[in-house]
């Protein structure tokens, strides 16, 4: 009798069949084409964001925003400042618990690098319903070129879970028709 510390006798593994044999290679080069999709979708495909990475302070990074709402602030929506940044400049956003500020009034067609950063925990920036997701960590700034195509009003909803207010953390992008 075989068992855990009783091996069986020799002999008793029989080579494995064809059919077996070719679900494995099968198998195998899926693998390898969904592993090369991962450079060819960076490159090609715009799904995976290219852009700058640098670590920042997060007082340092308040600091930016705070300039860049000082100098570009038009107005204001449920408390938190309207900011219109002329096309080509750096436009930043930031992530805390439980807010996206300030609000920005982007221009469509014209090409911004977008600055994001938390201030505390992980967050993740969605922007709906437009399908565009980052993730927002601590300690480093993500700079992205963006180039609003569609006018209109979109949200940024948090969509990584941050705590209790998670569900209240919603922030807005407007886009003014060219
Ligand atoms: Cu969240």
């Amino acid at each position: 009798m075989n068992s855990g510390v009783v091996s069986p006798g020799a002999g008793w593994w029989k080579p494995a069949n064809r059919s077996e044999k070719l679900w494995v290679t099968i198998a195998f080069v899926w693998c390898m084409v969904l592993f090369a999709m991962m450079p060819f979708w960076h490159l090609k495909g715009g799904q995976n964001a290219s852009g700058t990475r640098a670590r920042v302070e997060p007082s340092a990074y308040m600091a930016r925003v705070d300039q860049f709402v000082k100098d570009y602030q038009v107005g204001e929506e449920m408390g938190v400042p309207v900011v219109q940044p002329p096309p080509g400049s750096d436009i930043y956003m930031l992530a805390r618990m439980w807010q996206w500020y300030p609000v920005l009034k982007l221009k469509q067609g014209a090409t911004y690098t977008l600055h994001l950063s938390s201030l505390d925990v992980n967050h993740g920036f969605s922007l709906y319903p437009v399908n565009i997701n980052f993730q927002i960590v601590p300690g480093y700034d993500y700079g992205l070129k963006v180039t609003p195509n569609q006018a209109g009003q979109f949200t940024v909803i948090c969509n990584e879970f941050c705590g209790i207010g998670h569900h209240l953390m919603t922030g807005r992008v407007i886009v003014d028709p060219q």
